[in-house]
Parts: C-alpha cells; sequence; structure tokens
C-alpha cells in the first residue's frame, strides 16, 4: 500500500465530561424540536441559507469520499408546478389502491393524503440524486460505494442543517419519482432519493400528535 498524504487531525475542542455531556444534552434538545412540516407559509427564505446547508450536506461522509449526490434545487413557479403535479399523480394512485392496506393504515395517524399543495408554496425544493458513478473530482466517471448510506447521512446533515436555521422540512417521497430527472433536468443515470421541501412554517400549521412520540434509549440501543 502506498502511503497517502495526510495532515494533523484537527483538533477538536477539549470539553470536560460535564461539558461533553452538557453539549451533548443540549444538541439533542435542539434537534428533537424538529418536526416534519406538512404547512408553509409562501414567505421567501434567502438562498444563502440553503447554500450553507448544502454545503453541510456536502461535508457528510461517504463511501471513497466520492461524494455520490446532486442537490438541485428548484424555487421556480413553473418548475415547482410541474413537480406538484406529478407527484399529486402518483400519490392520488398510490392513495387509490396501490399502497398495500397495511400501509395505509400505518399513514392512518398521519393523516396524509394525495394534496401536496406545499410542492409549490414552498420557497425551496430540495430534491437529492444518488449518483452510482462519479467519483472524487467534478466530471470523474468512476464506480461510486455505499451510495446509499453515504446520500442518507448527506440528508440527515441537510435535514439538521436547516433545522439549526430555523426552517421548517419535510422529506417527501412520490413513489415513483422518475418524473424528478426530467423536471430537475439531471441525467438518467443518476437516482431521485427524496425533495427536501424546506421554508417557513403556515403560522397555522399544526403536526400530528403520532409524530411526537419517539422511542425510549432503553428501546433503540442496548450496550455490550
Ligand atoms: N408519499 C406519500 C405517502 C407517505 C408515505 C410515508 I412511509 C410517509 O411517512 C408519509 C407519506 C405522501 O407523501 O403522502
Amino acid at each position: 500500500m502506498t502511503d497517502p498524504a495526510t495532515l494533523p487531525y484537527a483538533v477538536l475542542p477539549d470539553y470536560s465530561d460535564a461539558e461533553r455531556i452538557a453539549r451533548a444534552e443540549a444538541f439533542y434538545e435542539h434537534l428533537k424540536t424538529r418536526r416534519t412540516c406538512r404547512d408553509f407559509s409562501a414567505a421567501p427564505v434567502p438562498r444563502a441559507v440553503i447554500e450553507q446547508a448544502i454545503l453541510a450536506a456536502g461535508s457528510a461522509p461517504s463511501g471513497a469520499n466520492h461524494q455520490p449526490w446532486h442537490f438541485a434545487v428548484v424555487s421556480s413557479p413553473e418548475k415547482k408546478a410541474a413537480i406538484r403535479e406529478a407527484a399529486e399523480t402518483e400519490e392520488r394512485e398510490f392513495y387509490a389502491g396501490k399502497a398495500s392496506a397495511e400501509w395505509l393504515e400505518a399513514l392512518g395517524p398521519l393523516g396524509t393524503d394525495e394534496v401536496k399543495p406545499y410542492l409549490e408554496t414552498a420557497p425551496w425544493l430540495i430534491t437529492v440524486f444518488a449518483q452510482r458513478r462519479g467519483g472524487p473530482n467534478p466530471g470523474d466517471d468512476k464506480q461510486n460505494y455505499y451510495v446509499t448510506e453515504s446520500v442518507g447521512i448527506a440528508c440527515g446533515f441537510l435535514i439538521a442543517a436547516l433545522h439549526d436555521a430555523g426552517l421548517a422540512t419535510l422529506t417527501h417521497t412520490p413513489n415513483p419519482m422518475k418524473f424528478l430527472n426530467e423536471v430537475c433536468e439531471r441525467p438518467a443515470a443518476e437516482k431521485p432519493v427524496m425533495i427536501i421541501v424546506a421554508g417557513k412554517a403556515a403560522t397555522e400549521a399544526r403536526v400530528p400528535v403520532h409524530a411526537l412520540s419517539k422511542k425510549p434509549l432503553d428501546a433503540i440501543a442496548s450496550w455490550l
């Protein structure tokens, strides 16, 4: 193995144990206030916020650091209308029988349906694409690795960054969503993964009680 070029590991703050615990608690307290939003205000949000959040997403770890993602950011009313129309067409079929009874039952407590006005109301639709090929540098055409995992982590960073900027978010996944390639002018080889809707919540926005219940630590972690 050849020795790769290296730099010293970035110096992280040398917090006391008490400080670390307090910071971990504070971060949890902050992140848990995020609520999926389905009722957005049309109030504008500066593009610079979205740019910084995408840079945060782009800092995520990825297979071989190939960064196998593309964020197509839609704000034009025409494109948003096209996405809403295509998404609602898919969702109508989904709710009218394509989804299993079990799936529809699981969605019951969320109160969702095929009507998606927020796809036009919210100022920003960040459509996330996964790239099976690419590489560490723009223009590369190499195999990418752990694409699903990498893009999932980047989406998590993106949602956390948007939340930290005080924006409401929604992960929307119409099924199928291949129409996004055409609307977002992305090559057929890229796989649309999700739309992250971002903006301010409408003043009258409400959240389903179902969404507030999170599993306790002992149900989601074990210690060996
Ligand atoms: N994509 C549909 C259905 C839907 C599916 C799941 I799983 C959700 O957590 C929420 C919705 C819709 O957006 O209505």
